[in-house]
């Protein structure tokens, strides 16, 4: 899905004629987005509004992404890899596929934010942070609702759970490296195991199990929180739960593509997109993560990571190319090989 996002109005506006139509060669960037295709959307007019810069973008989950621009690696065709979960970024900074930048906008930055940064040898950024959960459908699930990881193994829930695939899908993967976290490897594996019989289907995307509860088409997604509350506001009978056995979270991330086609172009996108005007784009647009900056607002209808029992995440591990590379193996081997 490729958007080219290119206007009359908008080329005139930024007072690019068709005589300077060479110059329009290096006023452009190739985006590679990995949240939701609304908010992939509106960054890319907005910064195109603002710049004159022309935005080529295109949208694809966080392990298609990272796999994208490995497979581009010897002629990058990206500039900017804009969102998606804070692990294959980092995967990317230590595999020197995305590029060193240290923007001014840093002083500006959550804590968390930075420590990704600096955990990359600054090649990424945190943007926004969100803490993983599931949702379910209240019409469907109508008494003793699910509240932790375990009761998703509850036998009632058979056919009627759905989750990504974590090749493919960030979300997952943060599901796959919390769970390991949380009961230890081989415990964690026996669990993905055991729910593997609830599992109606593996996505290719994070946020398409809650999609598919909100239309009942399953009675409970494993998402991000702030994916399921999308649901709940607009309308759909879907509950956001934070598992009571604690759990992990996201620091979607950022990263200048090394060798990228329009490095400028990519530099003066990076600084914006860490300004709180570009920030509050996401509320506008369904998307309710915690923002970066500290003085983006946050929207009322995040979930707060202050209010979700949280592991102490290590992003340095999990995000490295031989822990994320090994845990995919085995769940290729020990859950993506079990009968449906
Ligand atoms: O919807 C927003 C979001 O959940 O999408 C990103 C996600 O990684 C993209 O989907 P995949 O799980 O399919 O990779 C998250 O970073 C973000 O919060």
């Amino acid at each position: 899905m490729k958007t080219k996002l290119v206007s009359a109005a908008i080329i005139a506006a930024a007072g690019v004629t068709a005589a300077g139509s060479a110059a329009a060669q290096s006023d452009e960037l190739v985006l590679y987005c990995s949240v939701q295709e609304e908010w992939c959307r509106a960054m890319s007019e907005a910064f195109q509004r603002e710049t004159g810069i022309n935005v080529l973008m295109t949208r694809r989950s966080s392990g298609e992404t990272y796999a994208q621009i490995a497979a581009e690696s010897e002629q990058p065709r990206g500039d900017v890899w804009w969102g998606g979960t804070g692990d294959p970024h980092l995967q990317a900074a230590q595999e020197g596929l995305t590029e060193e930048y240290q923007s001014d906008m840093l002083e500006q930055m959550q804590d968390w934010s930075v420590r990704q940064a600096e955990t990359s040898g600054y090649r990424t950024v945190g943007i926004y942070a969100g803490g993983l959960g599931f949702g379910y459908n209240s019409d469907l699930v109508t008494e003793n609702p699910p509240a932790c990881w375990a009761d998703l193994l509850d036998e009632r829930f058979a056919d009627d759970v759905q989750v990504a695939n974590p090749n493919s899908s960030g979300t997952s993967y943060t599901m796959l490296a919390t769970m390991v976290q949380l009961m230890g490897e081989d415990e964690a594996f026996d669990y993905l195991a055991q729910l593997h019989n609830n599992i109606s289907q593996y996505t290719q995307s994070g946020s398409a199990p809650i999609r598919a509860a909100a239309t009942g088409e399953t009675a409970i997604g494993i998402v991000f929180m702030h994916d399921a509350v999308a649901q709940t506001v607009q309308g759909a009978p879907i509950v956001a739960v934070a598992p009571c056995e604690g759990t992990g979270y996201e620091v979607g991330s950022m990263s200048i593509i090394a060798g990228g086609p329009n490095p400028d172009a990519a530099r003066t996108f990076y600084d914006w997109a860490l300004t709180p005007e570009a920030q509050e784009i996401g509320a506008a647009n369904n998307s309710f993560q915690i923002p970066s900056n500290v003085n983006s607002e946050t929207p009322e209808a995040a979930p707060r990571l202050e209010d979700i029992t949280l592991i102490d995440y290590d992003f340095a591990l999990y995000g490295s190319s031989e822990e994320r590379t090994r845990l995919l193996e085995r769940w290729d081997a020990d859950i993506g090989s079990l009968p449906q």
